[in-house]
C-alpha cells in the first residue's frame, strides 16, 4: 500500500485517555496486500472471516457484494455475541457457533457459520491469529487459503484491494457495469478522502467514542460532531446529487452506509445518539434508501445480527423491540418517501 487508507484514531496517549473513559480504538496489525508477491489476486484463492453486527465488517461485506466476488472470496460468519464468561478460552471472544441460540429470535442464526477458511474447523476467531503469533481478536480479517495466512485486518484497506483487484480476482461483473469504489483519478479521490476523514472520526468512530466511553465530557462532544456530521451531509445530498460525491457511488458511500443503517433501529438508544433519527433527515434519508436498493446492498447486512449483537450480552440479554413507528426496519428502507420533507 503506499498511503494509509484507513483513517485511524489518534493513538496518543491512548492508555491514559482509556483510564479518563474515553473509548479509544486500537490499530490492526495485519497490513499485507493483495498484490504483494505472496499475495496474488486469483479467484477462489481468499477468504473473510466477519460478524453481521460488526460495522467494520458490513464495509466488507458490502463490497465483496457490490463487486461481483461472493462467489470467488468464500466467506464465514461468527454468531453476534461473543463468548459468556464461563467459556473455557474466556469471555469476549467471537467465536462460530451456527448452532447457538439468539434470545431474539429463539432460533439459530442461519447466516452463521462454522469455520471453513483455515480448513482446521476453529471455534474462535482468536485461533486463527494465535496461529500466526498474534493476541489479536477481530474481525473482519481477510484470509489467504492457499498460504493458509491472514492478508490484513483493517476493512479499509481490505475493500480498497477488493476494488483495485476486482476483475483479478474473479468479479462476476463486467468491467463496464462494475461500480469502482475509488476510481483512479486524484479529484475524486481527493474528494473520497476527505469525506473518508471526516466520516470515520465523526460518524462510523464517532458513534462508538459516545457509546463506549464513560466520561461525560467526551461523550458529549462525541454527540455534537456526530449531528454536526449528519447535518452537513445532508446539506451536501440537498443539490439533488444522487450519492455524496455525486452520480456515482462511491467507497464514500459504503463507509457513511454501515453507521447509518444501525442508527435509527440500534445506536440511537444503543450509542446514546438520541439526538434525531435519519428519518429526521430528508436527503439522507433518501440517500440510505437508495443505496440499500442498490443489487447486493440489502444481502449485505441483517438488522437481526445487529440487534442481537449490540443488545445481547451487555444488555443482560434481552433486546430492544422498537422502532416500528413510522415503520419496522429494514422495511422502512424499502420508503424513501417516509422522509420528514
Ligand atoms: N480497524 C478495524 C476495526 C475492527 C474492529 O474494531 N472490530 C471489532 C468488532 S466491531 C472487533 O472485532 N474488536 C475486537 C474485539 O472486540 O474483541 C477494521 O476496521 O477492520
Amino acid at each position: 500500500m503506499t498511503k494509509d487508507v484507513s483513517v485511524q484514531e489518534d493513538q496518543t496517549q491512548a492508555t491514559e485517555r482509556r483510564a479518563r473513559g474515553e473509548f479509544v480504538r486500537g490499530i490492526s496489525n495485519f497490513r499485507h496486500a493483495i498484490g504483494d508477491p505472496d499475495f496474488p489476486p486469483e479467484p477462489g484463492r481468499y477468504h473473510v472471516f466477519v460478524a453481521l453486527n460488526c460495522p467494520w465488517c458490513h464495509r466488507v461485506t458490502l463490497a465483496r457484494n457490490v463487486l461481483g466476488l461472493c462467489d470467488s472470496i468464500t466467506m464465514d460468519v461468527a454468531f453476534p455475541n461473543r463468548t459468556d464468561d464461563d467459556d473455557p478460552e474466556g469471555p469476549n471472544l467471537w467465536e462460530f457457533a451456527p448452532d447457538r441460540i439468539a434470545t431474539l429470535t429463539g432460533n439459530a442464526l442461519p447466516e452463521c457459520t462454522h469455520e471453513t477458511g483455515t480448513g482446521k474447523g476453529l471455534r474462535l476467531v482468536k485461533q486463527i491469529y494465535r496461529a500466526e503469533g498474534s493476541e489479536e481478536q477481530s474481525v473482519p480479517i481477510l484470509f489467504d487459503k492457499v498460504a493458509g495466512r491472514i492478508v490484513n485486518n483493517e476493512s479499509a484497506e481490505i475493500i480498497r484491494m477488493l476494488d483495485a483487484h476486482a476483475e483479478a480476482l474473479g468479479s462476476t461483473i463486467p468491467n463496464s457495469e462494475r461500480v469502482r469504489l475509488y476510481p483512479d483519478q486524484p479529484a475524486p479521490q481527493q474528494e473520497i478522502d476527505a469525506l473518508n476523514e471526516l466520516v470515520y472520526t465523526t460518524i462510523n468512530n464517532g458513534a462508538y467514542k459516545a457509546g463506549f466511553s464513560s466520561d461525560q465530557a467526551v461523550y458529549a462532544a462525541a454527540f455534537d460532531a456526530y449531528f454536526e456530521t449528519l447535518a452537513a451531509l445532508d446539506s451536501l445530498l440537498s443539490d439533488g446529487r444522487s450519492f455524496l460525491t455525486g452520480q456515482d457511488f462511491t467507497e464514500a458511500d459504503l463507509r457513511l452506509f454501515p453507521t447509518l443503517y444501525r442508527h435509527d433501529p440500534v445506536y440511537y438508544v444503543r450509542m446514546k445518539l438520541n439526538g434525531a433519527q435519519i428519518l429526521c433527515y430528508p436527503h439522507l434519508w433518501r440517500w440510505l434508501c437508495r443505496v440499500h436498493a442498490l443489487p447486493g446492498i440489502a444481502q449485505a447486512g441483517s438488522l437481526i445480527h445487529c440487534r442481537q449483537g449490540y443488545f445481547g450480552r451487555s444488555w443482560n440479554g434481552v433486546v430492544p423491540q422498537g422502532p416500528f413507528k413510522p415503520m419496522k426496519y429494514p422495511e422502512a428502507y424499502y420508503h424513501p418517501q417516509l422522509a420528514s420533507i
